[in-house]
């Protein structure tokens, strides 16, 4: 970074500062992780210059033979990665992958079908500040009361009143897995797509640790930066490619025919939403694609949830409600309620003390989005640090210390204290392959 250095100093300064953020401080924000050396030098290369509007070997621009084989090879490794028959890699981000899906197969009005945001959907599931809830006619489902957890049998009832043309399964604030079967069930049964999102658990899923979508769902979306450990950016798949049912008829030299589900999905991610593909990007997925595809990664996704649960356990230990009743995955939310904090304070106050995390609306809260009643907690990034079971037990210890102490006149001394356990803790661990400088 010397050219950055002597050129611009003050972003230099940024990035320094971002770098010793990260190094100093814990960070258990859930959909967060560290790319790896690798992966960061292929999205700092000269792939960004290139525009490649177009797909491998059709483009609208020359000069495109490196760029096509990145982009065939990180589609090559996604569909080895999670056995399925098509890919598209250009998505900016999981929301241009979702937003691609929707618009795809539905017009606007159609009425869709997600997991409600404050009960840990997402945004694009149908939210009514998101395209999803404003052009389409969203209907949310949530999770119940007493367990923490989706009911099929309410997602069944809703779907059979409603009448969706898309149900979309996936959260990001969920701390079980998804019965991908059971979804397909109800959605066949309303003749409606399923699309899953699995942005959140995407490592996890690659990895065989929880149920696999691909056979069930007829699209799967998901970013490339959480769980999957890559650079920022977004996915589509299809287990099995399908004939259009929507019947869009194009002509080839060898008559009319019915369009491929693939080809509406390809022509809706560009020219339909998006311009040129982030070569430099797509370069990095597919890097960090390989790197999935080793044994190493599989080893670390099961020490991602190893920590989650071990964590969880002492939560529930300390007296913390864990909505669902513990975790399956990589995360957990906790609802504070019972602690007298909100989400805003005990993030405030986490921050002071060096540890990173969100505050989030917990299901039937009563507080805003900017307030909030929960926390969510995530091991992607502490793990990608080499932290196992008994960081994690230390960890909330210290949580509980901060936020035990909310209330009390010692609370400034509790936060400088425990930032300093943390800084020990974190001391020496790199983020991942490479050191704390920039
Ligand atoms: N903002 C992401 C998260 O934190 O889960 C989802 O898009």
């Amino acid at each position: 970074m010397d050219v950055l250095q002597k050129q611009d100093k003050d972003i230099f300064d940024a990035i320094a500062g971002e770098v010793r953020r990260q190094t100093e401080t814990l960070e258990l924000i859930a959909s967060e992780n560290f790319a790896s050396r690798a992966v960061m030098e292929a999205c700092g290369s000269v792939m960004t210059n290139k525009y490649a509007e177009g797909y491998p070997g059709k483009r609208y621009y020359g000069g495109c033979e490196f760029v096509d084989i990145a982009e065939n090879l990180a589609r090559e490794r996604a569909k080895e990665l999670f056995r399925c028959e098509y890919v598209n890699v250009q998505p900016h981000s999981g929301s241009s992958a979702n937003m691609g899906v929707l618009f795809a197969v539905l017009k606007p009005g159609d009425r869709i079908m997600g997991l409600d945001l404050s009960h840990g959907g997402h945004l694009t599931h149908g939210s009514k500040v998101n395209f999803s809830g404003q052009f389409f006619e969203a209907h949310t489902y949530g999770v119940d009361k007493e367990t923490g957890r989706i009911d099929m049998n309410k997602v069944e009832e809703m779907a059979l009143e409603v009448r969706p043309k898309l149900i979309i399964c996936g959260a990001s604030a969920y701390s079980q897995g998804f019965d991908f079967k059971a979804f397909r069930e109800v959605a066949d049964k309303v003749g409606a797509f399923l699309m899953a999102d699995i942005a959140h658990p995407a490592g996890l899923i690659a990895s065989g640790l929880l149920n696999d979508p691909m056979p069930h769902c007829h699209f799967v979306t998901t970013t490339t930066h959480k769980t999957l450990r890559g650079p920022r950016g977004g996915m589509i798949m299809m287990g099995q490619d399908f004939e259009n049912p929507l019947g869009i008829a194009v002509k080839t030299k060898k008559g009319i025919r019915t369009k491929m589900m693939s080809e509406v999905i390809d022509a809706e991610i560009m020219p339909g939403i998006q311009g040129g593909p982030l070569m430099h990007i797509i370069a990095a997925k597919a890097v960090a694609f390989g790197e999935v595809l080793q044994p190493e990664f599989r080893e670390y996704a099961l020490q991602v949830c190893r920590n989650a649960a071990v964590m969880a356990d002492r939560f529930m230990s300390l007296g913390y409600h864990i909505v669902s009743g513990g975790t399956k995955n990589h995360l957990m939310l906790i609802d504070l309620r019972n602690k007298n904090v909100t989400g805003k304070v005990a993030e405030n106050l986490l921050h002071e003390a060096g540890i990173t995390v969100n505050k989030n609306m917990v299901p039937f809260d009563d507080r805003s989005p900017f307030v909030t009643s929960g926390i969510r907690i995530g091991t992607p990034a502490m793990t990608t640090r080499g932290m196992t079971e008994s960081h994690a037990e230390s960890i909330v210890g210290l949580i509980d210390r901060v936020i035990g102490s909310a209330s009390s006149d010692d609370i400034e001394k509790v936060c400088a204290e425990v930032r300093e356990d943390i800084n020990t803790m974190c001391a020496g661990l790199p983020l991942n392959d490479f050191g704390p400088t920039p």
